[in-house]
């Protein structure tokens, strides 16, 4: 009897630890959604609670840029991100073109600016009736790591984690072809650079949900490319670039704080 009431107890503690780690929404880190995008393709997102991270890098890590100093971040609202860079299948059922250079419905889609993701992000609020927007620069940085504070988030070795210079034979690939990090994303590292909204500026201490500058004249890219050695496709490193130039290294994927549920498709 005794053991009886400890166990039920027991299992009283492991439920409400349970419901707090889900959140008042029931919802917890690594949980997936899929949405229909206009077009009828479908997209997987993953549910990241709020939390605080170190964004950046150590002035001991090797190959870290100035751009880069360590602070403190904070996150106060959860969000919903890609599973996957967006792919070619995903932007032609949107957009109805298709500039990539490597061809392939599930290699994800390249050769577009920051505005073009734009307007991929306006047609699939207005059509589909979701609020996607792209992610913050903390907000990918803190997928990124899904808890690392290593150089490489997943194992720590860019080899499993990611298409990149040494392995990718001079193209991109396939989603989702590589070893998901912790919190359940595929390629964060690698395979092609992602646009974030944020305008550039370097970071002067520990803030709260950063956004970056109102304006500016460079857009950030995030996490290096089939492209880049090493060095350029850590969970720190920064690239900059001209929010309308258009390289088959560029891509992105789709960030949500809410996702209202889809009653009707959007029109195919
Ligand atoms: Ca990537």
């Amino acid at each position: 009897m005794g053991l009886g009431v400890a166990a039920l107890a027991l299992t009283a503690c492991a439920a409400d630890a349970t419901a707090s780690a889900q959140g008042a929404a029931g919802r917890k880190t690594g949980d997936v959604k899929t949405i229909t995008l206009p077009g009828g393709a479908t997209m997987e997102m993953i549910w990241c609670e709020p939390g605080t991270f170190k964004m950046g890098s150590p002035p001991t890590e090797t190959g870290r840029f100035e751009d880069e100093a360590q602070h403190v971040v904070k996150i106060t609202r959860g969000f919903w991100l890609g599973k996957y860079e967006v792919t070619q299948r995903q932007w032609e059922s949107v957009m109805h073109s298709n500039l990539s250079r490597f061809k392939g419905p599930d290699h994800p889609i390249e050769n577009i600016s920051w505005h073009d993701c734009m307007t991929f992000v306006r047609r699939v609020r207005s059509e589909a009736k979701i609020p996607v927007r792209l992610p913050t620069e903390a907000e990918w940085e803190y997928a990124c790591r899904a808890g690392s504070e290593s150089a490489i988030s997943g194992n720590g070795k860019l080899p499993d984690m990611a298409w990149y210079d040494d392995n990718s034979e001079c193209q991109t690939h396939e989603v989702g072809t590589h070893t998901p990090n912790a919190w359940g994303f595929f390629d964060m590292h690698g395979n092609v650079l992602e646009w974030c909204a944020d305008w550039f500026s370097v970071p002067t201490g520990d803030v709260v949900d950063p956004k970056g500058p109102p304006s500016g004249s460079f857009k950030m890219l995030r996490g290096g490319c089939w492209f880049f050695y090493e060095r350029d496709c850590r969970s720190a490193y920064r690239l900059k670039r001209d929010p309308t130039l258009r390289n088959c290294i560029f891509g992105f994927r789709l960030a949500c704080t809410d996702i209202p549920e889809q009653k009707t498709k959007p029109a195919q």
